[in-house]
């Protein structure tokens, strides 16, 4: 199945951005440190405007430590941009973020000359969170689901920075499947634009290639199936998602197994690092790469 996903709250709030980053002296782009390729938005090269950005690879506690020093240096490398890992829920991580926004921009952040942040990103990477706990208290709201903010606030946080929370922004054509998939598996794409039991498969396969130890633990196997079908159906049975008659729901399992994966059940985990080919082979009516 194919998956696209641009509501159009999107293209909106887009126009709006990009209006609105003449006057932001520093973009905050926060990524997914699990797959910080696929949750970059294509379009902010081109709204950024030469603006000083700094990648924030966030829910680093999700994700593979090993790979994310990876990308750390793989950003650092781009022109204008630095890039930090962080757990947005953590107040010495969004510390941190604070200092590089000052040193970014020395000569702002004095009484009448506020730095001003764009915190910039797709949906549920953890941009409302950020600000939650830069501003010490529940400002924006935050949720388990993509696209929970749709309108734009501004946030005074009284220490001469003031912030921009947005919208998670995709971009109109998803050409690139194996982009959508690993959105898809991540959280970042709505429920109704995408087929659990699809994503679920494109995931059992890429954890049975990546990380199989970490599956057999999680699901107190000896040895791994052969085909990603028959790992959703062991995961179904372990985690108890049987249909009357006590077969297994397959389209339960992806979720359940998704939802797990999702909240680091399965250990620390990246969808992608630095320099692999990303697989562009998903097309219509397959479930995910061969
Ligand atoms: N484990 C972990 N979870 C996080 C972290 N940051 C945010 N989350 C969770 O990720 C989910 C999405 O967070 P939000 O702050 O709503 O994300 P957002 O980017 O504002 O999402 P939209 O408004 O939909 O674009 C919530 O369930 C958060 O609790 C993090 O660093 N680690
Ligand atoms: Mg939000």
């Amino acid at each position: 199945m194919t998956i696209r996903w641009y509501p159009g709250h999107m293209g909106k709030a887009q126009e709006k951005m990009a209006e609105a980053i003449r006057k932001i002296d520093v973009i905050v782009e926060v990524l997914d440190a699990r797959l910080p390729l696929s949750s970059s938005n294509c379009q902010l090269e081109e709204m950024r405007r030469n603006k000083p950005c700094i990648k924030i690879l966030n829910k680093s506690d999700l994700a593979d430590p090993t790979i994310t020093k990876l990308w750390v240096r793989y950003f650092e490398q781009q022109a204008g941009v630095s890039a930090l890992p962080l757990s947005a829920r953590l107040h010495a991580d969004a510390k941190q973020l604070i200092k590089l926004c000052k040193s970014t921009v020395p000569h702002r952040g004095r009484p009448g000359w506020p730095l001003r942040v764009m915190v910039f990103g797709i949906p549920n990477t953890g941009k409302s969170t950020l600000i939650n706990t830069l501003a010490g208290k529940c400002i924006a709201k935050v949720g388990d689901k993509p696209a929970i903010t749709t309108c734009g606030q501004q946030i005074d946080l009284k220490n001469g920075i003031v912030l921009s929370d947005t919208p998670g922004i995709l971009w109109p054509n998803m050409d690139d499947q194996g982009v959508a998939y690993r959105l898809a598996t991540s959280g970042a794409i709505g429920a109704s634009a995408l087929d659990y039991t699809c994503v679920g498969l494109f995931a059992a396969e890429y954890m049975m290639g990546r990380y199989p130890e970490l599956l057999k633990v999680r699901y107190k196997l000896a040895e791994l199936p052969e085909a990603p079908t028959e790992m959703l159906q062991l995961i179904g049975r372990r985690l108890g998602c049987l249909m009357a008659g006590g077969e297994i729901d397959v389209h339960r399992a992806a979720e359940a197994f998704l939802r797990e994966l999702r909240a680091g059940k399965i250990g620390r985990i990246s969808l992608e690092e630095p320099g692999q080919v990303i697989d562009s082979s998903i097309s219509d009516g397959e479930a995910g790469p061969e």
